[in-house]
C-alpha cells in the first residue's frame, strides 16, 4: 500500500488507513455560533444582524454570538453592556437549552450513523473516530456537514487529522462552515509555526509565562529534551513534549453516561454533633451546587441524597425527590440520618440523581464535555 491516495492542496486533503498502517482517522466537528445559530434559525428576520444570546438581567453575560457580531468584537464571557458598546445594534436574545439540547441530540443520532466511536465535548463538538471505515475521513466530514444542515438548518465545521489534538486544532481554521485537514506528513511543518496557545492545557495565562521565556509557537517548545521539559513542567512537562510534535495517542472515548453527581469527605476526627455535621454537609452541599451549575447545566435533577457512615463502619443513605435542591434540603435529610444510630459519624457525602429518561441529553451535558467554564468572565 503505497502513499498514493494522499491527494492535498491547502488544507483539502484527503487520506485513508491504507496509506499508512495504523494510522487513526480522527474527525472533530463543532457546530457554528452554535446557540446563535439555533436562534437564527427560530427568526429569520434576524438574518444579517448580530445576534448574542446570554443571561438576561443587569449583569448579563454573552454566551456566544453570530458572526455578524464578531465583526463588532463581541465575544463569548464578555459582559452583555460591554458588548452593547462595540455593537449597538445587537440582538440581546435570552438561552433556550431545550432548543440547543434537541438539535445536539439530532447531530448526534447522524454521527453514531458513521461510527459508534464518537465522545462529545459539549453541547454542539465531539470527535470521532472513522479510522474503520474505506472512506476518505474528508468526503465522510463532507457528508456529515451536509446532513447537519438538512436535518437542523444549522452549519458545522469540521477537522480531520490522524489524532485528537489535531482535529479540533484544524476544526478552527475553516470556521464557519468549512473543513481543513492536517495530513500527516504536514504535522512536523503545522506545528512549528503553531501558537502553543492552540495546544490543549495552555491557557492565556501559560501562554504569557512562556512568552516571557520567549517561547510563543511549538516550535520554540521543540528545542527542549524530554529530561528538560520534565524538569521545569513536571509530568505535564513531558505531555507537552509529546503535544508540541504533534503526538497525541489519546483514543477517542465514547462516553459513559453519569446518573448521579456527588461528593463525600472523611473525617480525620469523627463528628459527634448535630451541629458539627451541619456544618460539614453545609460546605459539601455548596460544593455539590456549584459543581451542578458549572459542569451539568440543564440536567434536571430527580432526587437528593445524603450518605452517612458511622463510626462502625455501617452505612446509611437519606433521600428525597427534588428538583431543585438547595443547602436546606440536604441539612432536613441530615437531620433524619442523624438520629438513626447513637454513634459519631466518620463519612458524610451530598449528592444528586439525574432523570434517566434524560440520559441522551445528558451525555451532551457532562461535566467532562465541557472544555470551558460558563460564563467565566475575566
Ligand atoms: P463554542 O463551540 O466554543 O462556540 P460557538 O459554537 O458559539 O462558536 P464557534 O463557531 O466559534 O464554534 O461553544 C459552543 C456553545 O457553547 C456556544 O454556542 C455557547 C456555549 N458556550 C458557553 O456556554 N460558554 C462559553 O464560554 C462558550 C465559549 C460557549
Ligand atoms: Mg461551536
Amino acid at each position: 500500500m503505497g502513499t498514493g491516495a494522499v491527494d492535498f492542496s491547502h488544507g483539502t486533503g484527503r487520506f485513508s488507513p491504507h496509506d499508512v498502517p495504523g494510522m487513526r482517522k480522527i474527525i472533530h466537528l463543532d457546530m457554528d455560533c452554535f446557540y446563535a445559530a439555533v436562534e437564527m434559525r427560530e427568526r429569520p428576520e434576524l438574518a444579517g444582524q448580530p445576534v448574542a444570546v446570554g443571561g438576561g438581567g443587569h449583569r448579563s453575560v454573552v454566551t456566544t454570538c453570530n458572526y455578524e457580531a464578531r465583526k463588532f468584537g463581541v465575544r463569548s464571557a464578555m459582559p452583555g453592556f460591554m458588548a452593547r458598546e462595540r455593537c449597538p445594534h445587537l440582538v440581546f436574545l435570552p438561552l433556550r437549552f431545550d432548543l440547543y439540547r434537541a438539535a445536539s441530540q439530532r447531530i448526534r443520532r447522524i454521527f453514531q450513523e458513521y461510527t459508534p466511536l464518537v465522545e462529545p465535548l459539549s453541547l454542539d463538538e465531539a470527535y470521532l473516530d472513522v479510522s474503520s471505515s474505506e472512506r476518505y475521513a474528508w468526503d465522510i466530514a463532507r457528508e456529515i456537514r451536509a446532513r447537519i444542515r438538512e436535518e437542523t438548518g444549522l452549519t458545522a465545521s469540521a477537522g480531520i487529522a490522524s489524532n485528537k489534538m489535531l482535529a479540533k486544532i484544524a476544526s478552527d481554521w475553516r470556521k464557519p462552515n468549512g473543513q481543513f485537514a492536517i495530513l500527516p506528513d504536514q504535522v512536523a511543518e503545522f506545528m512549528k509555526g503553531l501558537p502553543v496557545r492552540k495546544i490543549w492545557g495552555i491557557g492565556p495565562k501559560s501562554a504569557e509565562r512562556f512568552a516571557a521565556r520567549g517561547i510563543t509557537t511549538c516550535g520554540d517548545l521543540q528545542r527542549f529534551s524530554l529530561a528538560e521539559m520534565v524538569a521545569r513542567f513536571g509530568k505535564w512537562g513531558g505531555e507537552l513534549y509529546h503535544l508540541c510534535r504533534g503526538v497525541d495517542d489519546r483514543e477517542v472515548m465514547p462516553h459513559r453516561i453519569s446518573k448521579s453527581l456527588s461528593n463525600e469527605t472523611t473525617f480525620s476526627d469523627n463528628l459527634v454533633t448535630l451541629a458539627e455535621c451541619r456544618e460539614a454537609v453545609g460546605g459539601l452541599a455548596r460544593e455539590l451546587l456549584e459543581e451542578l451549575g458549572a459542569k451539568s447545566p440543564g440536567r434536571k435533577i430527580r432526587k437528593a441524597f445524603l450518605k452517612v457512615k458511622f463510626a462502625d463502619f455501617t452505612r446509611t443513605t437519606r433521600e428525597c425527590l427534588c428538583n431543585a435542591p438547595s443547602v436546606g434540603v440536604f441539612e432536613t435529610l441530615l437531620e433524619e440520618a442523624f438520629g438513626r444510630k447513637n454513634l459519631a459519624i466518620r463519612l458524610l457525602g451530598t449528592g444528586v440523581r439525574f432523570e434517566e429518561e434524560n440520559l441522551e441529553a445528558a451525555a451532551l451535558a457532562q461535566p467532562e464535555l465541557f472544555g470551558f467554564s460558563l460564563f467565566s468572565v475575566g
